[in-house]
C-alpha cells in the first residue's frame, strides 16, 4: 500500500500561500522549513494547484530515474511560454527535439573551446574597468558580473554585443527580462482567477514580452541579410539541418532560443561568480589557495584555453559553491504518461501524475547522509575530482538531470573558470564589509544580496 504525502493543512481557494510567501531570504526558505516541520516529502496547494516538494538525496535519486519520471516544465516556468527549448513542456515536443538535434553538437567541445577568444575579451572589458576604478570603487559584484555574463553568452552565441561595460543603464532587454522573470515569480503566489484581472500587469508582461522577442527577431534577421563565416550557435540554427528529418528551424523557433540562451545563460552563471567570490572571501584558506593555483598553473602571462584544465581546486570551488548555492535552485519533475505504477509512487508514496514535484536542490544537495556533518560548510577539498568522481548518482545536481539537462554547462564552466583565474591574476580582494552576512534574492535563479567587494591590482601583473 502506497503511503500518503504529509500536508500542511491550508486554507481554502488559496490553498497554502500564507505558507510560502511569509518572509525569508528566498522564496525557497519557507518551503525549506516546511520540509523542516514536514520532512523529506510533503505537498502543498498553492494557487488551487497542488504540488509535492521533496527534499533528500533519496528521494532526488528516485525522480531523476528517466524511465518513470521527467522534467515537468515547472509552475514558474510555465508562467513565460513561449521562451524557446528550455521551456518545452515535454522531449515529445517536435519543437524541442529539432532545437536539441540541433543544438547538441553545436554545443561540443570544439565550439566551445573556439568561443575563448570572445570569452577573453569580455573578461578583459571587466578586469580593465575594476583596474580604472581602483580599490576606492565599491564593486557590486552581482552587477558587474550579470554585464559580464550577459554580454558573453551574446557575443559567443549570436555575435551581438551588448557593451554593458561602456553603459551606465543595462540595454532595455536586460531590463524587460528582469521584469518578465520577476513577474514570473509573483505570479507564482497569486490565482489565475486574480491574475486575469491585473489588466496593467498583464500589458506590461505583453509589451517586455514583444521587446525580448523583437531583439531577438531582429538578430535573426540581421544575420540571414549578413552572413558571416563566424560558426555560432546563431549560424548552427540558420545553417544546419535537423539530422533526423532534414529541416531547417523556422526563424521563429530560432529567435526563441535565442531569447532562451540570454535568458538561460546569464543569470545563473553570473550568480555563480558572485557566490564563488562570496565564498572565498568569507572562507580564506581556500581564497588562498585558489591564488596560489592561478599563480603556479597561469603565473603572469596571458591565460589561455589549455590553462584551464589544470585549474583543479577552482574548479572544486565552483563546483563546492554550486553544491551550497544551486543558482537554478528549484527542477520540477513528474511521473511519465508511460509509468505503469498504479499509482506512481516516490519514496512509497502515492503521487497523482499531474502533480508537479518540486525539487529542492539546495537541500537535496546538503543531505547529510551523502555529505556528513559539515554539510553546510563551505569545503571545496570535497569536490576535487578524486571524491567527486566517487559520490553517488544525484548527489550534485545544479545543472539538472536526464535529458533536459542543461545544455549550457561547458560554456558556463569555461567562463566561470577563466574570469576567476583572471580576476585573480590581476587583483587581491577583500570585502567591503568584513561582516557580511549572506542575503539570498531570488527570482528564477538565486544571487547573492547587497554583496559589495574591493579590489586592488596587484603588483607586477600586466
Ligand atoms: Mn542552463 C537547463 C542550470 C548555464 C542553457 N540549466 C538548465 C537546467 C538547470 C540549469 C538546472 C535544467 C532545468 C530544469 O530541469 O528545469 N544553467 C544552469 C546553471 C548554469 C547554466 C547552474 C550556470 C552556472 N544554461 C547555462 C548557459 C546556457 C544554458 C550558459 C546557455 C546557452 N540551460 C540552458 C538550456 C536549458 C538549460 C537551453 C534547457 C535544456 C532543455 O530543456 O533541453
Amino acid at each position: 500500500m502506497a503511503k500518503t504525502i504529509p500536508s500542511p493543512p491550508g486554507l481554502p481557494i488559496i490553498g497554502n500561500l500564507l505558507d510560502v510567501s511569509t518572509g525569508g531570504e528566498t522564496p525557497l526558505t519557507p518551503l525549506e522549513r516546511l520540509a523542516d516541520e514536514y520532512g523529506p516529502i510533503y505537498k502543498i496547494t498553492v494557487s488551487g494547484t497542488e504540488r509535492v516538494v521533496i527534499s533528500n538525496h533519496e528521494m532526488f535519486k528516485e525522480v531523476c530515474d528517466e524511465t518513470r519520471f521527467f522534467k515537468a516544465a515547472g509552475p514558474g516556468l510555465r508562467a513565460l511560454s513561449d521562451l524557446g527549448m528550455f521551456l518545452a513542456q515535454s522531449e515529445k515536443s517536435p519543437d524541442w527535439g529539432q532545437a536539441h538535434r540541433v543544438l547538441v553538437p553545436a554545443f561540443g567541445p570544439l565550439s566551445i573551446r573556439n568561443m575563448f577568444d570572445e570569452m577573453h575579451d569580455i573578461a578583459s572589458q571587466l578586469v580593465l574597468k575594476w583596474a580604472r576604478r581602483g580599490p576606492s570603487y565599491k564593486i557590486p559584484v552581482t552587477d558587474d558580473f550579470t554585464r559580464l555574463t550577459l554580454d558573453t553568452i551574446a557575443l559567443c552565441t549570436m555575435n551581438f554585443r551588448f557593451n554593458s561595460f561602456y553603459q551606465d543603464e543595462m540595454h532595455p532587454f536586460v531590463d524587460a527580462m528582469l521584469a518578465v522573470l520577476s513577474e514570473g515569480g509573483a505570479r507564482q503566489k497569486i490565482p489565475k482567477v486574480v491574475q486575469r484581472f491585473m489588466r496593467n500587469r498583464n500589458e506590461l508582461v505583453k509589451r517586455n514580452f514583444k521587446l525580448m522577442k523583437d531583439t531577438s527577431e531582429e538578430i535573426v534577421r540581421h544575420r540571414r541579410q549578413n552572413p558571416t563565416d563566424k560558426k555560432d550557435l546563431l549560424d548552427a540554427m540558420i545553417n544546419n539541418k535537423d539530422p533526423k528529418t532534414g529541416e531547417s528551424m523556422r526563424d521563429e523557433l530560432i529567435a526563441a532560443n535565442l531569447t532562451t540562451f540570454l535568458v538561460a545563460g546569464h543569470e545563473t552563471t553570473s550568480g555563480l561568480l558572485s557566490f564563488a567570490f562570496h565564498n572565498m572571501l568569507k572562507n580564506p584558506s581556500t581564497y588562498f589557495k585558489a591564488v596560489e593555483e592561478v599563480d603556479k598553473v597561469v603565473g603572469k602571462g596571458r591565460i589561455t584555453v589549455d590553462h584551464l584544465k589544470n585549474l583543479n581546486y577552482i574548479s572544486a570551488i565552483l563546483r563546492e559553491t554550486l553544491r551550497l548555492h544551486p543558482t537554478a535552485p528549484l527542477i520540477s519533475r513528474g511521473p511519465r504518461d508511460e509509468n505503469t505504477e498504479s499509482p506512481p509512487t516516490v519514496g512509497g508514496f502515492a503521487l497523482q501524475k499531474e502533480w508537479p514535484i518540486l525539487c529542492l536542490i539546495a537541500k537535496i544537495q546538503r543531505d547529510p547522509k551523502v555529505y556528513g556533518d559539515d554539510a553546510n560548510e563551505f569545503r571545496p577539498e570535497r569536490m576535487l575530482d578524486e571524491e567527486f568522481d566517487k559520490l553517488p548518482p544525484g548527489a550534485w545536481k545544479p545543472f539538472g538531470t536526464g535529458i533536459r539537462a542543461c545544455i549550457g554547462r561547458p560554456l558556463a564552466w569555461q567562463e566561470a573558470l577563466l574570469v576567476v583565474a583572471m580576476l585573480l591574476q590581476n587583483f587581491d580582494f577583500r570585502l567591503d564589509d568584513e561582516s557580511y552576512k549572506l542575503k539570498i534574492k531570488a527570482n528564477l535563479t538565486i544571487k547573492p544580496d547587497d554583496l559589495y567587494v574591493r579590489a586592488t591590482l596587484r603588483q607586477g601583473v600586466s
